[in-house]
């Protein structure tokens, strides 16, 4: 009999594994300890996972399939993917073992060590990406950086996406960017989320009574999240029709007590497989030749995933094990306790954890300049930050989240994705939100009890780094700004 691993983020029912049933097949699905446990997870993501793990093994059951599902309850648990395994392989007299490709390291390297067992192991395609793990790496050989942008255009030859027959970009440019982020305009009505009646209440108690540590807050039976194809669909759809025309528009726009704006929500439901990337892509692509988006809108959503998704993966595969322990600035700070409640005077970020603990979900902008761009001025150790990002957010694996977190946000990789720190003071967050008109701070003023504290904090960032920072020609213009105040200080 051939044993076959469905792991909690390839839930994709179109797998051709699945295509055909087969009675000398066991699909093994694994609620574990080791996956609950390796960092604090937001409740609203434990829950999406398992109910997507329980929903495609009853899919898979009623078209026929053999399915063996080990809760997080059942007493036979090993509470480890290899122990279990290694149980199922006594009990069943299993000759082979088959896993698609998992997407993190931990995972991967456990997985390999199935080979002790003395049985046949093999690993397949988890068939979603649309790079191979190593494409990256050969394409950037001998370079000290990667370069997103040479990446997406070949992504763009390669898929046929927005390229005419001589593989020239369509209305003659590759980014289209300076037509995006206008500023936002406060009498526009936003669509409300499309949400789902989930009855998540059994598995809320099968979770307390396994003690499963958890973050953030949970509505029992109703959720934004998809956990299956069918949902993940409606929530493209409705995106389709309803966000993705504003999209680029309000792409970095940030608004008081506004969670999605026009975001997409479909990170969770690509990032578990439910979805697969180039369906969205071409999807898009389409509302473009259809004339119902213009090129601007369907580019800027198509670089994320094309792009960005794709380019932060193959950095992953690159530069890991030693990526998750980099550290350029030497940060050692701790994370604050308001991370974990949201509880704090500074607006900008009660709104954007706040919403990371109620929903699991912030926008992009959110994450990296507002949460991100604190974590970094304020010192924090890249670790804690990049525990609290794994956990908190419903999206987030190690393999999207670590190059986001620890590399474009903390530039604790020195500078390996991204070509400067996304560091700011309270002068950007101003720009792109609201969120200064309902804080107690002045985001104008550097010193005194109502100072903006992004402010002090980014020139003390500047400050400290101005040597390294003075050689950057995307930075030295602010040493010099920082020279500046520091000499008219000594001079008033
Ligand atoms: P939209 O804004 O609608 O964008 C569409 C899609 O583009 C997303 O669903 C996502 O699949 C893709 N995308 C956009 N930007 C990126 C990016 N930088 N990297 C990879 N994919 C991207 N994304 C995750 O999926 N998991 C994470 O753990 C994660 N951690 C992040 C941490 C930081 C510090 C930052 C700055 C970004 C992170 N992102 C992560 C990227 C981005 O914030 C999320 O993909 C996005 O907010 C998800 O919401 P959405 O589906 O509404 O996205
Ligand atoms: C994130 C997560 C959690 C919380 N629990 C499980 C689980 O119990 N079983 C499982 O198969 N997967 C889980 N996951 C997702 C895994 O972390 C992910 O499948 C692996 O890291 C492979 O990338
Ligand atoms: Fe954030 Fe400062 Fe603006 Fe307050 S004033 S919302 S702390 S940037």
């Amino acid at each position: 009999m051939i044993l076959r691993l469905v792991l909690g983020d390839q839930l994709n029912e179109k797998h051709s594994w699945f295509q055909k049933v087969d009675s000398n097949v066991l699909y093994l699905f694994q609620e574990v300890r080791s996956e609950t446990d390796y960092v604090v997870h937001h409740i609203q993501k434990v829950v999406g996972i398992f109910l997507g793990m329980r929903h495609l093994a009853q899919h898979l059951k009623e078209k026929g399939h053999r399915v063996e599902y080990l809760k997080i309850t059942d007493s036979n648990q090993q509470s480890t993917f290899v122990s279990n395994i290694e149980k199922i392989v006594k009990e069943y007299s299993i000759h082979q073992i088959e896993y698609q490709e998992p997407d993190e390291f931990r995972v991967d390297e456990d997985l390999k060590s199935l080979k002790s067992l003395g049985l046949e192991v093999k690993m397949v395609s988890a068939e979603h990406f649309l790079t191979n793990r190593s494409d990256l790496k050969e394409m950037f050989v001998g370079k000290k950086t990667y370069l997103m942008e040479s990446f997406y255009r070949k992504m763009r030859v390669k898929w046929n996406v927005l390229v005419d027959e001589n593989g020239q970009p369509l209305e003659g440019k590759w980014n289209f960017d300076h037509d995006n982020r206008k500023k936002w305009d406060p009498k526009r009505a936003v669509p409300p989320p499309f949400e789902f009646a989930h009855d998540a209440r059994s598995l809320l108690e099968e979770l307390e009574l396994a003690k499963v540590k958890t973050m953030g807050q949970i509505n029992p039976s109703c959720s934004v999240w998809p956990i299956n194809r069918t949902e993940a669909l409606q929530v493209f759809h409705y995106f389709l029709e309803w966000l993705l025309p504003l999209f680029g528009d309000f792409q970095d726009s940030m608004v008081q007590n506004e969670r999605f704006l026009f975001h997409s929500r479909i990170s969770f439901a690509l990032n578990v497989k439910m979805l697969h990337p180039l369906e969205v892509i071409q999807a898009v692509e389409r509302a473009y030749q259809e004339g119902v988006v213009k090129i601007n809108q369907a580019e800027g959503f198509i670089r994320q995933i094309l792009g960005w998704r794709e380019f932060v993966r193959g950095i992953y595969w690159a530069e890991m094990p030693q990526y998750a322990k980099l550290n350029h600035f030497n940060h050692k700070n701790p994370l604050p306790d308001f991370f974990w409640t949201g509880k704090t005077d500074l607006n900008c970020l009660s709104q954007s954890i706040g919403q990371s603990l109620d929903h699991a979900y912030a926008h992009h902008i959110q994450r990296l300049m507002i949460i991100g761009n604190y974590a970094l001025i304020s010192g924090i150790d890249p670790d804690e930050v990049d525990r609290w990002y794994l956990g908190v957010y419903i999206d987030a694996f190690e393999w999207v989240e670590l190059p986001n977190t620890r590399g474009m946000s903390q530039f604790a990789d020195g500078g390996k994705l991204a070509t400067k720190p996304y560091a700011s003071s309270a002068n950007y967050i101003q720009k792109m939100s609201n969120y200064c008109q309902h804080c107690k701070y002045n985001p104008k003023e550097k010193l005194g009890p109502n100072a903006c504290p992004f402010n002090q904090k980014y020139w003390d960032f500047i400050g400290r780094n101005a040597d390294a920072f003075r050689k950057n020609p995307r930075m030295s213009m602010m040493v010099k700004l920082w020279e500046k105040q520091n000499q008219n200080n000594l001079s008033s």
